[in-house]
């Protein structure tokens, strides 16, 4: 008995330790945390304002226009230049007002870097040159992305000055940036908001048929007494949108539908900035095979139907289109889908 007894402990020891063994070996090489081993940068050299002459360039830099992807700058150091402008532009058909924008769209361009990536950013204020038709406005950038000194980097700048300052990609996701100078409502909801993809080092796992950004947004809009649009604060702080679009247009993409083939697998990178409510993002006739919250694959969670999305937060939505048809992408909180966030993917 005692000889057996032994033999059976030693065998449960032995599997323990074997089990114990397999098991770190599996989670050494799965282990999805080892994706965020990696060094990260911390602070970087004081912003620099200057009343640097500005030029006709508004943009540049690894930046598109949503539902466009840009491409990786494959450098250690990344140069973006996007100018603030106060420009009019269209929401909806026939309706248009003064928006303040990052570059020269609302949303402000889509930008895409890579982890470890030192970005070297540079913001002219340029709300001075539309003087006579939107008055000038100090204006800053908050990039979501980066780890920095908020007093410093996102200060505010004054018509006519430019901002220089630096940062380094630390984490991979999806990040809302927008202007933080106060207020700050008023300043987002004049346009001041924009989509940050930061690239995981080895790049996003997986390999995709298509990809496209989706920057969900509110416009609080009032018409003024010669017919023309502007902003409307109260409606902002009743959270009582006039319009809740994809990439800055009411309903565009049903009257020009995102094109795709039966059997695509697509990636959505998707970012509700705001200001002020949440959306629901579903995809009528599928399942999201994968989703990334905040777009870092990390937070991978499987099978999903509807992805909730707070004021600012994002996530990366990969499915396959299993059929010909058409797919409708939507805001589920059914109120906002009515007020324009909705669009057609059409699989031929
Ligand atoms: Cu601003």
């Amino acid at each position: 008995m005692k000889i057996l007894t032994w033999i059976s402990i030693v065998t449960i020891v032995i599997g323990m330790v074997a089990s114990c063994n397999n098991n770190s070996k599996i989670t050494t090489k799965t282990n999805p945390s080892n994706l965020m081993d990696y060094k990260k940068t911390y602070g970087s050299s004081h912003a620099i304002l200057s009343e640097e002459e500005l030029g006709h360039e508004t943009t540049s830099g690894p930046l598109a226009y949503a539902p466009n992807i840009p491409a990786l700058t494959n450098a250690d150091t990344v140069e973006i230049r996007m100018d603030v402008q106060h420009k009019k532009i269209t929401v909806a058909d026939g309706v248009q007002f003064w928006a303040w924008a990052f570059g020269d769209s609302v949303p402000g361009p889509v930008i895409r870097v890579q982890v470890g990536q030192i970005v070297k950013f540079k913001m002219s204020n340029r709300s001075i040159e539309t003087a006579r038709l939107s008055p000038p406005m100090p204006h800053s950038i908050d990039f979501h992305g980066a780890m920095v000194n908020p007093q410093d980097k996102y200060q505010s700048v004054a018509p006519g000055q430019t901002i220089s300052f630096e940062w380094t990609a630390n984490y991979p996701g999806v990040f809302t940036y927008h202007c933080g100078t106060p207020i700050i409502l008023e300043h987002m909801i004049y346009g001041m908001v924009g989509m940050l993809i930061v690239v995981p080092k080895d790049g996003f796992p997986g390999k995709v048929d298509k990809e496209f950004a989706i920057i969900q947004n509110e416009f609080y809009l009032k018409q003024k007494k010669d017919g023309s649009y502007t902003v409307d604060l109260d409606a902002a702080l009743k959270k009582q949108p006039t319009y809740v679009t994809f990439n800055g247009k009411y309903k565009q993409y049903v009257k020009s539908p995102l094109m795709v083939n039966a059997g695509d697998r697509i990636r959505l990178y998707v970012c509700n900035v705001g200001p002020n409510n949440p959306s629901s993002f579903h995809v009528v006739g599928t399942l999201f095979d994968k989703v990334w919250l905040d777009g870092n694959p990390v937070n991978e969670l499987r099978g999903m139907q509807t992805v909730l999305l707070g004021s600012s937060s994002s996530a990366i939505l990969e499915f396959v289109i299993p059929e010909p048809g058409t797919y409708t992408f939507l805001d589920h909180e059914l109120a906002d889908m009515e007020l324009g966030a909705v669009g057609l993917i059409i699989a031929k």
